[in-house]
């Protein structure tokens, strides 16, 4: 039997912590009162929060010099999924998995699914690749993909996103995402305009092979792997591509893939209002797509993000269903570790957000009163949400302390006796 993080360990864990919570939530509780909020709305809130986890990120991730791999890494889909499995345990709020063709390519959907729904999982996006050439394929992706100027190479990765989307139907996942590397290194290189239009083309061939209920997000990326243009390269572009492929198809932010100092939270804002904000791939990043763990390097963003997305969910924006979805590369944490850390990040934010005093922001914009307004924003990101999170996760039957417990359980130590290393030395971004 595989070692788990059963219920019992986690109670055993946090009966040692039950007494300060309870000091700390009734503390932070008179506290909001005093300003008019009712903490149960938002512990209520804090427990409502989803964001599924990549399949690609369980592993320990790598730059493009080298990769250190962690002890017990998973070695197949189903040991990923075990280590989701100790996320969800732990946090209580990424039951969804975010699953990446081929490299977590089951050679039987169905058990996969029963396998993920005996531990309380599912299957949320797919994520197609063409941006690495798998062994035996027959056309390279040196040169593009879906962009290709070969049409028999943007007709193979055409079908491989058909076959993700086929196999998405079978494990009932709900979107596919689509990422791709096209681009050029060097100016003259890419015919810009012909390029999307063949990125189009291939997408149409994609997009008419959505099941119904089946959303398409396109991820839009400034620059890497290619360092001069990139084919997909801002929101405006996905924007246009999305306008152009129909209602299905949406605009995925990735944190990451921005130009320094990118007002994102403003394109979040714009994808709301004009009806296709697909969702996120989240992480966190000081220089270029560093897929840092989320809220580590810029928090105040990352609430600001929210702000535009609670604010969107308490107008009752028509359509406005975004997904949540964290995109990491662990080089030198836990994995495990990482995506908690992260998890719980994105749900201080959701949480923060929701204590902005909406009606004394919306009074300081009309008399144009910018330092109220800052303050508005600045009282919720400001206060120590932990005791909130804390219950919220307790109540789920999660860890008061997630860290905490899974170091103190040996999940990693006992993994590793259990999964020795394969001795493979790879490099590559995950
Ligand atoms: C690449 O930079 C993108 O962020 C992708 O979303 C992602 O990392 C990739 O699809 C994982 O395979
Ligand atoms: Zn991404
Ligand atoms: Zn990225």
């Amino acid at each position: 039997m595989a070692f788990r993080l059963t219920d019992d360990l986690i109670a055993g864990h946090n009966s040692k912590a039950a007494g300060w919570l309870e000091d700390d939530y009734a503390h932070l509780g008179r506290q909001l009162a005093r300003r008019g909020v009712e903490i149960e709305r938002l512990t209520e809130r804090a427990m409502a929060f989803r964001v599924a986890v990549p399949s690609w990120g369980v592993g320990t991730g790598g730059t493009r010099f080298a990769r250190f791999a962690g002890p017990g890494e998973p070695r197949d889909v189903f040991e990923k999924l075990d280590d989701c499995e100790a996320i969800h345990e732990l946090v209580r709020v990424t039951p969804g998995i975010s699953l990446h063709i081929p490299w977590d390519e089951p050679e039987d959907a169905a058990a996969l699914r029963e396998f993920a729904a005996k531990r309380g999982l599912f299957f949320d996006s797919m994520n197609s690749n063409t941006f690495q050439d798998q062994p035996g394929q027959k056309l390279s992706y040196k040169f593009g993909s879906l962009t290709h100027t070969d049409p028999a190479v943007r007709r193979q990765a055409v079908e491989h996103n058909v076959h993700c989307i086929e196999l998405g139907r079978k494990l009932g996942a709900r979107s596919h995402t689509v990422w791709i590397g096209d681009g050029g290194n060097f100016p003259g290189q890419v015919h810009f305009r012909r390029a999307l239009e063949r990125y189009l083309e291939s997408l149409r061939a994609i997009y008419a092979a959505l099941p119904d209920g089946f959303r398409m997000f396109i991820e839009h990326k400034l620059y890497e792997p290619a360092f001069y243009s990139t084919v997909l390269n801002d929101w405006g572009v996905s924007y246009h591509c999305t306008r152009e492929l129909g209602p299905k198809a949406f605009s995925l932010v990735d944190l990451g893939h921005h130009a320094p100092n990118v007002n994102i939270e403003m394109i979040v804002a714009r994808l709301i209002q004009f009806g296709k904000l697909a969702g996120f791939h989240f992480n966190d990043s000081k220089y270029g797509d560093d897929d840092l763990d989320a809220g580590s390097i810029k928090p105040f963003q990352l609430f600001l993000v929210f702000h535009e997305l609670v604010q969107a969910e308490l107008e009752g924006v028509a359509g406005f269903d975004p997904a949540y979805m964290l995109d990491q590369s662990h080089n030198v944490t836990d994995p495990i570790e990482s995506l908690m850390t992260s998890a719980m990040e994105l749900v201080r934010a959701y949480v923060q957000a929701h204590l902005v005093d909406r009606a004394a922001l919306a009074e300081a914009q009309e008399r144009n009163d910018a330092l109220v307004a800052l303050q508005a924003l600045k009282q919720a990101f400001t206060t120590d949400v932990a005791p909130i999170l804390a219950m919220a996760r307790k109540r789920a039957g999660g860890a008061i302390d997630p860290l905490g417990t899974y170091r103190a359980s040996g999940y990693r130590q006992r993994k590793a006796e259990k999964r020795p290393a394969t001795g493979r030395v790879q490099a590559g971004i995950v």
